[in-house]
């Protein structure tokens, strides 16, 4: 890599600016600059008889403005930033600090354990769905299916490991909430009332913490996953599960943690087709 690409390529210049705007102090700058020409000129003669001739005031003003310039532009200059291009499909650690270039639009897909969190970010990524649980909080970073493009970093952490759930929560722009109607295999064509009551409480606990964080999202999207499973309930319990949804949906839009609140109750995170429209719905704000 030569010089001019180690200082320029890929950095983040937005936080060049705003990182000048915060190191720059102006009125230190001035007094250092005149206290130090009014120095030299203190000692004009003594400094006439060294540097004979060479219009020793300029010449001094001039250098004290370019080191301190050159300070300033040193302890500003932008940190290096990751390069979104080359990550598009692919899966790495999650550290809050990374900044990435192009900017990229985090997702948080939050719910209980085997909600099917991980299952509905591979079909954002659309790549095949390999069956391993969850144990450490990854971004996956894909991009919007249609011009111009968008990236997307989808945060994905446990289910079971709260403040795996809670980093995503206060890491993303965008949440998807997932929610399902059981998660035993052996009972996915039943209602599971403990179930829905777990993800009630959890829901709570999250608006709680929001509460306290005062954090919004530019949009919350809430999912009932499995239909293709719950859709083959008895109709009474279908009629409670879809009640329950109306009324967890209901709660957060009266709680203001986004400017916009949308559902989907038909949801199935194996279906490719429901996950494919998901990211180009939420980056254009659309239902
Ligand atoms: N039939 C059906 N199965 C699903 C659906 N979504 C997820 N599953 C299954 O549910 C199980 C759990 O899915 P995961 O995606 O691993 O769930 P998770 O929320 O990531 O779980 P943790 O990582 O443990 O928090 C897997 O066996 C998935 O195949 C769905 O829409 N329909
Ligand atoms: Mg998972």
């Amino acid at each position: 890599m030569n010089l001019i690409d180690f200082l320029f390529k890929n950095r983040n210049w937005k936080e060049f600016r705003d990182n000048l705007w915060e190191n720059i102090r102006i009125v230190p700058i001035i007094a250092v600059t005149l206290g130090l020409i009014s120095f030299f000129k203190a000692f004009n003669i003594v400094l006439l008889t060294v540097y004979r001739g060479i219009g020793i005031i300029p010449i001094t003003g001039l250098i004290v403005i370019l080191c301190v310039s050159a300070y300033y532009l040193f302890i500003s200059w932008p940190s290096k930033s990751t390069n979104t291009t080359k990550l598009v499909g692919k899966e790495i650690l999650f550290n809050p600090s990374e900044i990435f270039y192009p900017e990229l639009t985090k997702v948080g897909v939050t719910g209980l354990g085997f909600v099917g969190k991980t299952t509905l970010v591979n079909g954002l990524k659309q790549k095949p769905n390999p069956f391993k649980r969850t144990q450490i909080l990854t971004l996956h970073i894909t991009t919007s299916a249609e011009y111009p493009l968008k990236y997307f970093g989808i945060l994905d952490g446990e289910g079971s490991n709260y403040s795996q759930q809670f980093e995503v929560i206060n890491n993303s722009d965008i949440l998807i909430i997932l929610l399902d109607h059981n998660d035993q295999i052996s009972g996915y064509q039943k209602l599971d009332e403990e179930r829905l009551r777990e993800s009630s409480q959890y829901q709570i606990q999250l608006r709680n913490s929001l509460k306290q964080k005062q954090k919004k999202f530019e949009r919350i999207h809430i999912l009932l996953n499995k239909s293709d499973l719950w859709s083959q309930m008895i109709p009474k319990e279908k009629a409670t599960l879809e009640e329950w949804f109306v009324v967890e949906v209901e709660r957060w839009k009266g709680s203001g943690f986004a400017s916009y609140i949308s559902s989907d109750k038909n949801h199935s995170s194996i279906n490719q087709n429901n996950c494919t429209l998901i990211l180009s719905k939420l980056s254009t704000n659309n239902d």
